[in-house]
């Protein structure tokens, strides 16, 4: 087998420089809660690939519907010639996520594509054109969800012009907004929408429950409700961007259920199919039904070999009960992550829920954000085996994001490593 030092060469002469890659080891293989790279040399993964095998790489359920689906058929293009799976997987996910209403669910490839056909879909129902989002905001890297997306450096630096009807408030970020209590956060988001785009303009208000890229943030309580109350009051759309915080990430199905929030759409993508490429917008009937026949699709979105895999995903996610599973994760990491916290005047705050956790790292004794420091604690992660993420706006948190089937033993290996890290 090549050496990872083989393929970054490779890597260096045909793949564009644009796309990055964390570490520089050659993955041969993954299961659970490990990867093997091409060394021999295995990792604990605390990255899931960006929470995306919550139920465990080559997940047993997964690997064996694939391999069935595979062999009976790959692909006829639900647009085409329809096909079980696809209704099976927008059955589960209209029962999954949270609100008792009428829904309907429609699939696509990729997180990115989930967020433009919401808003796609927000807008047609609507007849209004304008999207609010918030800071420290990801929603993607395509065009619409670039301008959706609050970081420039290093998703939308030279990418411009973006689309238009795109309007960012202020998000609540707890740390960082003077600890303004959710009601307040809110009403300053509000304010800002109502003096500088109209209520009766905005088709879709669109937010992670709990940011991802941006940081981990999450907001004080009360907030999502507040956005919630006014969207109903308003008739814009609540859009619960659900890709990264979904599936079990969070402790619960979806992060939202955590304040009793019912979305009037839901973008799900990354944690629905163990890790194959599969996307869905799932909301209430009357919005999802307002499309005309045919405004809505793509070649491969529902793809069976996808649809066979989430399928399974969510069949592991139940029969494993991987929310529970996230909540225990969740208090046993909080505890080593406080006790670091105490001892290291570098971290700011421990933050998340459930097996989405995180550190913001600051310099001692203010709130300067230390990106620095940061990628140093990530590097000697990476040096000792463990593969850690980094994210926020400033570049400034470590984020932990297991696979939910980890053993007890990973974790606290895992742990141990980053605890020597900080040291
Ligand atoms: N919405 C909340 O987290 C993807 C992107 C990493 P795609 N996040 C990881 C990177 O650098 O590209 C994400 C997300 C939220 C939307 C998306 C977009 O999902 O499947 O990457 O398009």
């Amino acid at each position: 087998m090549a050496s990872s030092d083989e393929l970054h060469k490779r890597r260096q002469a045909a793949v564009a420089r644009g796309v990055g890659s964390t570490v520089t080891s050659y993955v041969d293989r993954a299961a659970g809660g490990t990867i093997t790279d091409v060394e021999g040399r295995e990792w604990i993964d605390f990255a899931a690939g960006i929470a995306v095998s919550n139920v465990g790489n080559a997940a047993p359920r997964v690997v064996a519907a694939v391999r069935e689906q595979v062999e009976r058929f790959t692909h006829t293009c639900f647009m085409v010639a329809p096909y079980e799976s696809y209704v099976a997987v927008c059955e589960q996910l209209n029962a999954l996520t949270p609100g008792g209403f009428e829904k309907r669910s429609a699939l696509f490839n990729s997180g990115a594509e989930a967020v433009e056909n919401a808003v796609k879909i927000a807008r047609h129902a609507t007849g209004r054109p304008a999207v609010v989002v918030f800071d420290h905001a990801y929603h993607g890297r395509t065009n619409l969800t670039m301008a959706l997306t609050a970081k420039n450096m290093p998703y939308k630096h030279r990418f411009g012009p973006f689309a238009g009807e795109v309007y960012r408030v202020p998000m609540s970020y707890p740390l960082r907004d003077g600890g303004l209590d959710g009601a307040t956060a809110a009403a300053r988001a509000i304010e800002t929408v109502e003096k500088q785009v109209g209520a009766e303009n905005v088709a879709a208000l669109l937010i992670e429950p709990i940011q991802g890229e941006g940081g981990f943030v999450v907001p004080a309580p009360g907030f999502l409700p507040a956005l919630r109350e006014w969207a109903t009051a308003t008739g814009a759309v609540f859009v619960a961007d659900e890709i990264q915080t979904g599936f079990c990430r969070t402790g619960d199905w979806f992060a939202c259920e955590h304040e009793g929030v019912e979305p009037d759409l839901v973008t799900l993508a990354k944690g629905i199919a163990g890790g194959l490429p599969l996307a869905a917008v799932t909301g209430r009937a009357e919005l999802m039904d307002a499309v005309h026949v045919g405004g809505l699709g793509g070649t491969y979105g529902g793809n069976p070999v996808a649809c066979a895999a989430a399928l399974a995903s969510i069949e592991t996610m139940r029969e494993l009960d991987l929310a529970a599973a996230a909540r225990r994760i969740g208090s046993v990491m909080t505890s080593r992550l406080r006790a670091i916290a105490e001892r290291d005047p570098r971290v700011a705050e421990v933050r998340g829920r459930g097996a989405m956790l995180a550190v913001e790292i600051v310099r001692p004794g203010t709130l300067t954000p230390d990106p620095t420091a940061t990628a140093a604690v990530s590097a000697a992660c990476h040096a000792a085996g463990l593969l850690t993420l980094t994210c926020g706006t400033y570049g400034n948190v470590l984020r932990f994001l297991p696979p939910l089937v980890i053993s007890d033993d990973e974790l606290a290996r895992g742990l141990d490593i980053l605890d020597a890290a900080f040291a």
